[in-house]
């Protein structure tokens, strides 16, 4: 089975093993195991902030980011088909009791001037709008990269007027390679950022937050809250380091990976894609004509061994990653090629 649904679902190497395997591991809620601590100052360093925490999950990392710059009654501006609004269960109003304000974007990037609008004046009938959050990559968007104007565009108008920023970066060191920008740089806009290391990267769990001292001090004491505190956690760090070390630049593979499989999906009659909106790891595509509906689809997909998601009617998602390699694309393609000529 070639498994493109997403790169959630990549397997620890032998080596990554063989790191976890040997960690060294303390009881981290007394702040005492020294491989998560490691984790957390190689992920400070590397994206250039003062400090960083290790938290299971991505929706663990932006929800205790959400709590950490609102108050309930709050407004933040999210992109109307993020993650955040999609994918997280509706946790930010459940757990942080705030509202969401949608604003769209073109493949998921937030423009300036809509944005804008939705800022909500001061006034007693208004919900304070205090938050903006971006994603970077846009998952949806089909895993397009922000450019770096964009970013300085959106979150200096953000800071004039008073709100607090987050990063989305669940796949930001997929951002990093295809840009060629680093993670500090991109970091240096946002109060604080979260990034995965559990997709692309490779490791079986985890994402980090990283940001001031204080807000880290903040965040820690929510993670226990929120019972994300835990204890010889330096067994999931060690993949996590090891990710850090050897994972990053091979992200280029995957992408060129992704562009090959759009290329060829380019050449189904029935099929829209455009490659050269293939930023990094991520190809959605429309299946424009078809008798048959997305589950039928999805289903004869599998039968003929090629795993995708959908992401709305009669559109799929590939995401590539460490698990699959160019002869899998050429396979994959292959398969999707015949299920949608028949
Ligand atoms: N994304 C998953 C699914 O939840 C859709 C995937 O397969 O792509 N932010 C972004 C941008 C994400 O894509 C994800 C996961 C998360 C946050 C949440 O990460 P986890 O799954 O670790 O909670």
């Amino acid at each position: 089975m070639i498994d493109l649904r997403s790169d959630t679902v990549t397997q620890p190497s032998q080596a990554m093993r063989e790191a976890m395997a040997r960690a060294e591991v303390g009881d981290d809620v007394y702040g005492e195991d020294p491989t998560v601590n490691r984790l957390q100052t190689t992920a400070a360093q590397l994206l250039g902030k003062e400090a960083a925490l290790f938290v299971p999950t991505g929706v663990m990392a932006n929800q205790l980011s959400i709590r950490l710059h609102t108050r309930p009654g709050d407004e933040v501006i999210v992109e109307s088909s993020s993650h955040l609004i999609r994918y997280e269960g509706g946790s930010a109003s459940a757990l942080s009791q705030v509202q969401l304000s949608c604003v769209s974007g073109d493949r998921g990037l937030l423009s300036l001037k809509p944005v804008q609008a939705a800022l909500r004046p001061k006034d007693v009938h208004n919900p304070p709008t205090t938050l903006l959050c971006l994603e970077q990559t846009h998952n949806v968007g089909g895993g397009t990269v922000y450019p770096l104007e964009t970013i300085k565009g959106l979150t200096s108008w953000a800071r004039e007027n008073g709100l607090a920023l987050h990063l989305d970066g669940a796949r930001l060191f997929n951002a990093v390679v295809a840009s060629g920008i680093s993670a500090a740089e991109y970091a240096s806009h946002f109060d604080t950022v979260c990034f995965c290391l559990s997709k692309g990267l490779g490791a079986p769990v985890g994402s980090m937050i990283v940001s001031t001292q204080d807000n880290i001090d903040k965040l820690r004491r929510l993670r226990k809250m929120f019972g994300g505190g835990m204890r010889q956690a330096g067994i999931l760090a060690a993949a996590g380091l090891y990710a850090l070390e050897h994972n990053i630049s091979r992200l280029k593979e995957d992408h060129d990976n992704a562009k090959n499989l759009a290329l060829h999906l380019q050449q189904i009659p029935t099929v829209f894609v455009d490659p050269d909106r293939v930023d990094t790891n991520i190809v959605v595509f429309e299946v424009v004509r078809s008798e048959h509906s997305t589950a039928e689809l999805l289903q004869a997909f599998k039968e003929s061994g090629v795993l995708l998601n959908a992401m709305g009617e009669r559109m799929f998602r590939a995401v590539t990653h460490l698990d699959v390699d160019g002869a899998d694309i050429e396979k994959a393609a292959h398969v999707l090629g015949s299920v949608l000529t028949v």
